[in-house]
């Protein structure tokens, strides 16, 4: 076999070398996203297997090295050699481009359609990656390095063949890899995207036990340990999104499948007016919508409407409610999945397959009949039908109080920018918007701006939650309306991105939970109200600083705790270190050193899913759950911002 395998192996080494040249073909990108990414192609082959009846269990363990490691208990990778590649199934799966785990496509229902790069892509970008697998009474590993020869990497090359190491009786697989350092940012997994992640797919993977080990973290003398395993699957999903705050014990669940999908989905209302609907399809989120979304709308629609009539919920006279009149309130997930998916949209998670509207407009709206034709089911469609109405009344009302407000639109509008310092410039591309909290930040703010290109607007308190309030509502407070009217683009529908008077809208908020609190109504707000905005990159975070570090003439601010000590040590002996509880103790100048003057500042781009979060954060935040909202607040508010956006400004 010698001289055919090695010529082989160097066409091999080339695949893999072309994704070290170009990461971002494959990965998207190297920050923080890229290298979560290198992860998840390993977990969606463990998913694929326990998915297929294969298995129960994914083991997934972050090591204080930095590598990773993913284990299941599915039938192991195939040892034997394979047909076409004359080398061991292991080798074609870490060696071949796009060849995954999937051989072809009669083995996995819907494999291919997934992240689809595969695991060569991990093993590429790994400075080493080992695997193991059990199989048939035996324990067998091989290993990869990406080595240096004559000053050129060769990426992912074999340098332990496969080999038998042990005997056991169990089966599966079990990958460990360092992400390259070279290739990387930062190789840094963060605990709270893994977790998420995993407990989502295990939401979306009913029954599939996930397991995430930390071994960076310790509790209680062994490494932190957190175990996902939802035998409901999405209705637990709906119930976790609703936290507590759900207006029916029972989320409604259908499923069903055609020729083209496999359909599950499950909803439920919430106290709030919001409508959330999270669709995926092969398990990846589609935060974009797509077909899948218009049908599960349609359908929702018209089985609420025959079914309502039907029962006499609605009146003969009554009209019916519109479809976003029954979504007031409703937290819907979908998850479809299928063959040949393409995906489109700005961020490519728009599930563009126009075949698939009707496809799942069919088996949602029989399903639905079915299911409100239950008695137990009655009242849940009683209580649609009951909001659908307020809601659509107070529809009407928003849209008569709309055109009022259009017409004397001028006057008041120049009375609420009178709060706003606008910017004497007129290229909007060049202007920028500072929303500043509080007054006093607002004040100094106005005087450090350079004010031919930045304009300021200070927010007093809090403004309106838009997550819980009705568009009417949200429109009637002040604050939002300066926000509105001083962009300049409208709202909702009527969002036009070509009138925008600030490229930049710059959200600056304090260091604290009230800051965190603002900052993410706020976001919440442009991702209800002007998404454009914010999937056109216009919406940003600035970061004022935390600390500052004296030493006579010698100053140095400081962006995170992290950072401190080093600083400390760095100034030495006699400093004097003041803590920034606010933007408001800064003076003008300091407040344009630190956090205006472009040459200095650092901003972190907003992006929609950061957005979409923030809105959860609320949720969560707002809800009147308070033993539910500390938790939240404790486990996941990060009020050291550097870190948390200095890793998505990786992305
Ligand atoms: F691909 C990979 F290396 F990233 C990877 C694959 C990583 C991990 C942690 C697990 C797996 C994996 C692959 N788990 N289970 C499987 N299964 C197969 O590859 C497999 C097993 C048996 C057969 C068969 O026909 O007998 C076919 C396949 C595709």
């Amino acid at each position: 076999m010698g001289k055919h395998y090695d010529s082989k192996d160097i066409v091999v080494l080339e695949g893999l070398d072309a994704v070290r040249m170009r990461p971002g073909m494959y990965i998207g990108t190297t920050g923080t996203k890229g290298l979560h990414h290198l992860l998840w192609e390993i977990v969606d082959n463990s998913i694929d297997e326990i998915s297929n009846g294969f298995g129960n269990n994914i083991t997934v363990t972050l090591f204080r090295d930095g590598s990773a490691q993913v284990e299941d208990n599915g039938r192991g990778i195939p040892v034997d050699i394979h047909p076409q590649m004359k080398v061991s199934g292991v080798e074609v799966v870490f060696t071949q481009l796009h060849a995954g785990g999937k051989f072809n496509n009669e083995n996995y229902g819907y494999s291919g359609g997934l992240h689809g790069v595969g695991a060569s892509v991990t093993n590429a970008l790994s400075r080493w990656l080992d695997v193991k697998v059990y199989r048939d009474g035996k324990e067998y590993e091989m290993r990869f390095e990406s080595i240096t020869k004559n000053g050129k990497i060769r990426s992912g090359a074999v340098v332990t063949p496969l080999k038998q190491i042990g005997s056991t009786n169990r089966f599966g697989t079990c990958v460990r890899f360092l992400p390259d350092d070279r290739v990387f940012e930062d190789i840094t997994f963060s605990h709270e995207v893994v977790s998420k992640r995993l407990r989502e797919l295990a939401f979306l993977n009913k029954g599939i036990e996930i397991v995430l080990i930390d071994e960076r973290y310790m509790r209680g003398g062994s490494p932190s340990k957190k175990v996902f395993k939802f035998n409901g699957g999405l209705k637990d999903f709906v119930l976790y999104l609703n936290n507590n705050r759900a207006e029916h014990p029972n989320p409604i669940y259908i499923s069903g499948k055609s020729d083209l999908i496999e359909l599950e989905c499950a909803f439920q209302y919430t106290s709030s007016y919001t409508e959330n609907i999270f669709s995926y399809v092969n398990n990846i989120p589609t935060s974009e919508g797509g077909t899948h979304e218009t049908g599960l709308k349609s359908a929702i629609t018209r089985a609420f409407n025959d079914v309502a009539r039907r029962l006499n919920f609605l009146k003969d006279k009554e009209e019916n409610p519109l479809g976003e009149d029954y979504r007031e309130g409703m937290t819907v997930v979908l998850a479809i999945k299928m063959r040949n998916v393409q995906f489109e949209g700005q961020t490519k998670t728009k599930l563009g397959n126009p075949e698939i509207k009707n496809e799942v407009e069919n088996i949602v709206y029989n399903q639905l009949v079915t299911v409100f034709e239950k008695n137990e089911n009655k009242k849940v469609l009683e209580l649609a039908v009951k909001k659908g109405k307020a809601a659509a009344k107070v529809r009407e009302a928003a849209k008569r109080a709309k055109e009022i407000t259009r017409q004397k639109n001028s006057i008041e509008n120049s009375n609420l920018i009178g709060k706003l310092a606008s910017a004497s410039g007129k290229k909007s591309e060049l202007n920028e918007l500072f929303i500043v909290e509080g007054d006093s930040a607002g004040g100094s703010a106005k005087q450090a701006r350079d004010r031919s290109f930045q304009a300021i607007l200070p927010l007093r308190g809090k403004p309106l939650n838009a997550e819980k309030k009705r568009l009417a509502q949200v429109l009637a407070n002040e604050e939002i309306r300066t926000i509105i009217s001083a962009l300049g683009t409208g709202i909702g529908e009527d969002f036009d991105l070509s009138n925008l008077k600030y490229h930049k809208v710059i959200i600056l908020s304090d260091a604290d939970q009230d800051g965190a609190h603002i900052r993410a109504i706020l976001m919440t707000f442009f991702f209800r109200y002007m998404r454009g905005l914010v999937t056109n990159g216009h919406l940003y975070i600035g970061l004022p600083p935390l600390y500052k570090v004296q030493k006579k003439e010698h100053e140095e601010y400081v962006y995170s705790d992290q950072e401190l000590p080093e600083v400390i040590e760095r100034v030495g002996k006699g400093y004097s270190i003041q803590r920034y509880k606010g933007l408001g103790e800064m003076n003008p100048e300091q407040l344009w050193d630190t956090t205006m003057d472009p040459q200095k500042r650092t901003l972190v781009q907003v992006n929609v899913e950061d957005a979409a979060n923030a809105e959860l954060m609320i949720t969560t935040w707002m809800g009147d759950d308070i033993e539910a909202r500390k938790s939240y607040i404790s486990e996941h508010a990060n009020f050291n911002k550097k870190d948390e956006f200095a890793e998505k400004k990786g992305l």
